[in-house]
């Protein structure tokens, strides 16, 4: 039987396991990359694991969350990272020079590559070909330190395009096509595949855009096939060595198939507060919009910076909006620079900001209260942006910049055509801010520079055969993992001090809950809907639950990333057989848990409801992730196993 493209890429790599559905695969992991906001946690599990220098052919610490720098506490993480990283072999992009994905998909990702990293748009380089995967920071610590890196053997899904975009629809509206037919939890368990004669029309950037938000649909990861666009993109990169062709055999087996006409898509829209309430932009015609911001992972590349300086050119962003603009690279702003393009952004009006992630992660233009912000972002769960009430819709460039000039949502076709974007033949490539590390014969002698924000990590109890405990908190479905612990300015800094974030667990849900949790001294039990923890990597949404006490969440269904994380933390993941089961319980309960240990390998557990009643949970660990939970924890875990 032929194969997938991703299932080449993980032939390949298959170090534990089977290929086969149900199975937890284990992969080599050629490529890593952390991000400052989890960074700073993966590289201090690294530390505790106790090897000296990475194993991977490459990984790279960005720093690109945390720019803000208010106070000591940015900082000192960043200068921990640069030490740490230095002496354990791992390159250092500084601040200012963009965000981790697009400059990961600029500099470094290659075709049949596998790459994780501590950022759940890691799937951005399956643009160029590369088997790329989110995840928390300690399986990025173990894949650093050379270990396999887990997961559940996925699903095939593969879209078919045909035709090419219209003018004024871009890549933005494809994946927001996708996410309209499929939702947030569409994905889950899956590999999305790209294939058909559309493929060929889009270019690397464009891809890029379509797998960095195969993310917000729950996929495990989005790929595409390295052609010769891809070539052409690494050679313009001056990395033509780096390319490899990728494409699935003819007769490879998909278990889902989906087609999109590109020819027939429309600009649209996510409104708020959900990625995949996607409607028309035509439809939204009517909204007044006080802020456009552009940039992100999403859509920061030169592509979309040009395009959106063409029809910006000469004209001036009306003056109720606040128009934002956030190159994803120091190489795009450079060529912004060079190619004048940057002073057609300028002359309109549009506010410049640093090559970061920057409002994405509500680091900075937080909107007025009730203001409605038009982003070329990837998420706009409630409150993300940083002000509660935000109306935030995720659109393309295209949709941003005419909406910009017009002071309500705006179609752009409405609006008179530019020339379209031309690839380079050269980017201008300058790696000047991408530090390398030390030999192994200079390391030796390196300190890491360690600031007081720098806390221990919390360690995992051992769990009993049954435990009786409230239930302190019980949400609904789609609950991310901005919910469980929120990012933002005031937040961010606090990554690597979990004591201190841990009174801001649940804060836009329920603020009493840290409270309750920490009265709670035995622990306690969260309960919850669907689709449980989508959304971001962090792993401090487990490490967090795990700091207040809490020994196992039981909900309907989880996101993939964070039952990982949770178990990585030694925490218990556990759904109900039954879904309508949820129904019998109440926040305040104390219900009973019984046979846990027994129901690590049996893949069941008892719960008692508060009238005694029994209610069957699902415990679905892999053998090794019974073992996981078993020594407390990942990093117990993978203590013991180097002990022998
Ligand atoms: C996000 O977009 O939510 C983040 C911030 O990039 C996260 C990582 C984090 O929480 O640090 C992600 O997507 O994984
Ligand atoms: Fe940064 Fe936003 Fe991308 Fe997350 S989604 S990596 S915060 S730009």
């Amino acid at each position: 039987m032929g194969q997938t493209m991703a299932q080449k890429i993980i032939a390949a790599h298959l170090v534990d396991g089977e290929m086969k559905p149900g199975a937890e695969v284990g992969l080599r992991i050629d490529q890593t990359l952390t991000q400052d906001a989890t960074g700073t946690m993966a590289y201090l599990e690294f530390e505790a694991m106790g090897i000296p220098r990475v194993k991977t052919e490459l990984s790279v610490a960005y720093i690109d969350h945390n720019t803000l720098q208010s106070g000591f506490m940015n900082a000192d993480d960043h200068a921990f990272i640069r030490s740490i990283a230095k002496k354990i072999g791992v390159r250092y992009a500084r601040p200012g020079c963009g965000i981790c994905h697009q400059v990961h998909l600029e500099r470094f990702a290659a075709p049949g590559k596998t790459l994780i990293g501590s950022d759940s748009h890691t799937p951005t380089a399956g643009g160029i070909g590369a088997l790329a995967i989110g995840s928390g920071g300690l399986d990025v610590a173990v894949a650093m330190g050379g270990g396999a890196y887990y997961i559940p053997y996925p699903k095939a899904l593969r879209i078919t395009l045909t035709g090419s975009l219209p003018a004024y629809v871009g890549a933005k509206d494809i994946i927001l096509e996708v996410l309209r037919r499929l939702t947030v939890k569409g994905g889950v368990g899956k590999i999305i595949e790209y294939a058909g004669p559309g493929v060929a029309t889009l270019t690397v950037p464009q891809r890029a855009t379509i797998t960095n938000m195969g993310a917000e649909l729950g996929a495990t990861s989005s790929i595409f096939p390295s052609d010769e666009n891809t070539r052409a993109f690494l050679k313009a990169q001056g990395r033509e060595a780096d390319f490899a062709p990728l494409a699935p055999d003819p007769d490879a087996v998909y278990d889902e198939e989906l087609t999109i006409d590109l020819a027939a898509l429309e600009p649209l829209a996510a409104c708020p507060h959900s990625p995949d309430a996607v409607v028309p932009v035509r439809e939204l015609a009517d909204v007044k919009v006080d802020q456009c911001c552009i940039g992100s992972c999403t859509n920061s590349s030169l592509a979309d910076m040009v395009t959106v300086a063409r029809m910006l050119r000469g004209k001036t962003v009306d003056p109720s909006v606040s128009l934002t603009i956030s190159p994803g690279s120091r190489q795009v702003l450079e060529m912004l620079s060079e190619n004048g393009a940057l002073t057609d952004i300028l002359a309109s009006g549009a506010r410049l900001l640093e090559c970061a992630c920057g409002p994405c992660i509500g680091m900075g233009q937080s909107p007025s209260s009730g203001g409605v912000s038009l982003r070329t972002f990837n998420r706009n769960f409630e409150g993300r942006s940083g002000t509660a009430d935000a109306k935030v819709y995720l659109v393309s460039p295209e949709v941003a910049a005419a909406s910009a000039l017009t002071g309500h949502i705006t179609d752009p076709r409405s609006l008179p055509a530019v020339e379209p974007f031309e690839m380079p033949a050269a980017f201008a490539v300058n790696d000047n801010n991408i530090d390398l590390p030390a030999t192994e014969a200079e390391s030796a002698g390196l300190k890491i520079t360690r600031g007081p924000n720098i806390k221990p990590l919390p360690q995992a109890q051992p769990l009993p055969d049954s435990l009786t405990l409230p239930v302190l908190l019980r949400v609904g479905d789609n609950i991310t993992t901005d919910h469980i612990m929120p990012a933002g300015a005031k937040i961010l800094p606090y990554r690597s001090n979990i004591p201190h974030l841990s009174q801001y667990c649940f804060e836009g849900v329920d603020p009493e809950f840290p409270a309750r949790a920490k009265a709670a001294p035995e622990g306690c039990f969260i309960v919850g809907g669907i689709n449980y923890g989508q959304g971001s990597s962090r792993e401090h949404a487990a490490l967090v639950p795990l700091y207040l006490g809490i020994r196992a969440v039981i909900v309907q269904s989880f996101a993939r990333i964070h039952k990982a994380n949770l178990v990585n933390a030694g925490l218990l993941p556990l759904e109900f057989e039954n879904p309508a089961d949820m129904d019998k319980l109440n926040q305040g309960d104390t219900i009973t848990l019984e046979g846990i240990l027994a129901g690590l390998d049996s893949g069941r557990v008892t719960l008692r409801t508060v009238g005694g009643e029994a209610v069957t949970l699902k415990c679905d660990l892999s053998s090794r992730q019974a073992d996981i939970i078993r020594a407390g924890g990942l990093l117990n875990y993978t203590r013991e196993k180097a002990e022998g």
